[in-house]
């Protein structure tokens, strides 16, 4: 069976640039869409036809469904590949391309609406024995018998909006009387956001992890995981680190979870790549909470693992080929770390950075991949999602791929705007991220100054902590207070010895 003629990729910046790699591989010619602002940007030139679809607004151009509906045509091309963000998970965007007899290279619209609406979501895998967290799985439609529901879930809970996910339109209730209110304020943010006001309330699980697995479904009714990422460094929801596989996972827990991610693909019928995220409580428990039914910006680590390409993978489940792999073919191969190069300032609160690159050099060498979409001179468009690049290092084991990461940070140059890399380096050489002892409050607690959570750090905790702070701040070595040979080495030298043990 041929695979497709031609690929629209809907998207832009790494993730376009990164499908086209193994479009290219596979012999497969590309098509570009660009917005205005991206005239000169690299994922136009790398294709083999590039399209103009409309003004820098993506709501002009890469959300512009009749414009990419023209281009499909005018350039013959046979399937679409959405990237992720943009269009990826618009169920009305899959059925325009299944009218017009237009592959996409994703799920269909049917699985894009079930995972879409928790609600639904929860209660389709519910039915498969996934776990969930307690709570009610259906719209709250009576506050008295929602708070009697509370009360007996016992606070705090969390409401959610059933159309929400990323974290969007959630609220923590600490307390009854907290518990109206935020019920009225969740459901009128999830009206505004999402059109719809269903809300629905969970327990709140306290210091989770957040633990993602990636599947991979075909349409000959093979399901198959491809093992977790552990994603739990992140930053009001936008995630900074990722790494596979998780510390925290015994063979055990990751069988059991893995076969939990299978089924909650099997419940929604999928097909092609997609990602199941958990909570893992402190406790050791683990709750589905959300389907992504997209490729994910950290789908790297997995291929670095798997030494699978899950592009290529999508391509051939979309053209209705089977998977190239059982699930006991599947061996986790060593450990893979990410961290997302946003163009921001850690030290101005995240704010994004804008300006021209002026060097740009991405590090080379053993293990390392970088996915990105910049040359020297380019100007960062303000239009778009900061992340112009993720740098990827692999290695026998975790601590080796935590050298070659840090190595490459070093490595990396980029001068002109401000960016996440250093911020990636206090990350590693934090002890507790070196010890594998974090949860998703991380940068809460050891860095984001406006939202400090309520814990007392031990006296060795407070030393590491800020001198690997004062290092990131200052971007110098701090002198004080610590023994000269100590200096000398990075923390995540000196901490070696605890984390092996
Ligand atoms: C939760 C939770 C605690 N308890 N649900 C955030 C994103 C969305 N997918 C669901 N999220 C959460 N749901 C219950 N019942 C905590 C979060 C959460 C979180 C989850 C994953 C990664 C980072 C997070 C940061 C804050 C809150």
């Amino acid at each position: 069976m041929s695979l497709f003629k031609k690929i629209l990729i809907a998207n832009r910046g790494e993730i376009a640039i990164r499908v086209m790699r193994t479009c290219k591989e596979l012999g497969i010619p590309t098509v570009a869409v660009y917005s205005e602002a991206d005239r000169n940007a690299l994922h136009v030139r790398y294709a083999d036809e590039a399209y103009c679809i409309g003004t820098a607004a993506s709501s002009d151009s890469y959300l512009r469904q009749d414009r990419i509906l023209e281009v499909i045509q005018k350039s013959g091309a046979d399937a679409v590949h959405p990237g992720y963000g943009f269009l990826s998970e618009n169920a009305g965007f899959a059925r325009l391309l299944r009218e017009k007899g237009v592959a996409l290279i994703g799920p269909s619209p049917e699985s894009m609406d079930m995972m879409g609406d928790k609600i639904r979501s929860k209660q389709a895998v519910e039915k498969y024995g996934v776990p969930l967290v307690p709570g009610i799985n259906e719209a709250i439609t009576d506050d008295h018998a929602a708070l009697d529901i509370a009360r007996q879930i016992g606070f705090p809970v969390l409401v959610k909006a059933s159309a929400g996910g990323g974290g969007k339109g959630m609220r923590v209730v600490h307390a009854e009387h907290e518990f109206s209110q935020a019920i009225q304020t969740a459901r009128s943010e999830a009206k505004g956001a999402f059109g719809d006001d269903s809300v629905f309330i969970e327990k709140y699980v306290g210091g989770p992890r957040h633990i993602e697995f990636q599947i991979m479904a075909d349409n000959h009714g093979n399901v198959c995981h491809l093992f977790e990422r552990e994603c739990s460094i992140q930053r009001r929801h936008q995630k900074l680190v990722e790494e596979a596989p998780s510390a925290l996972l015994s063979p055990e827990l990751r069988n059991r979870m893995g076969q939990a991610a299978v089924n909650v693909a099997k419940a929604c019928q999928y097909s092609g790549a997609g990602t199941v995220e958990f909570l893992v409580g402190d406790d050791g428990n683990f709750y589905f909470l959300e389907m992504n039914t997209r490729l994910q910006v950290e789908h790297p680590v997995t291929e670095c693992i798997t030494g699978l390409d899950l592009v290529k993978e999508q391509i051939r489940v979309a053209a209705g080929l089977p998977l190239t792999f059982t699930q006991d073919e599947l061996k986790i191969q060593g450990h893979a770390m990410e961290l997302r190069i946003c163009a921001e300032d850690p030290n101005n609160n995240f704010l994004p950075s804008v300006g021209t690159l002026m060097d740009y050099m991405p590090p080379k060498g053993p293990g390392v991949r970088v996915d990105d979409c910049m040359e020297p001179g380019m100007e960062i468009p303000i239009y778009y999602d900061n992340m112009i690049a993720k740098l990827i290092a692999w290695g026998e084991d975790r601590e080796t791929a935590m050298q070659r990461l840090l190595r490459a940070i070093d490595e990396y140059r980029i001068t002109g705007i401000e960016t996440t890399l250093d911020f990636g380096k206090f990350v590693l050489n934090h002890p507790d991220f070196i010890a594998g002892n974090f949860d998703t409050h991380f940068i809460a607690k050891h860095f984001d100054p406006e939202n400090q959570a309520p814990v007392a750090p031990t006296a060795a905790e407070i030393l590491a902590a800020s001198m690997a702070a004062a290092t990131f701040f200052t971007g110098k070595k701090q002198s004080a207070q610590m023994p000269v040979e100590q200096q000398s080495q990075p923390l995540w030298l000196k901490n070696r010895k605890s984390y092996l043990s």
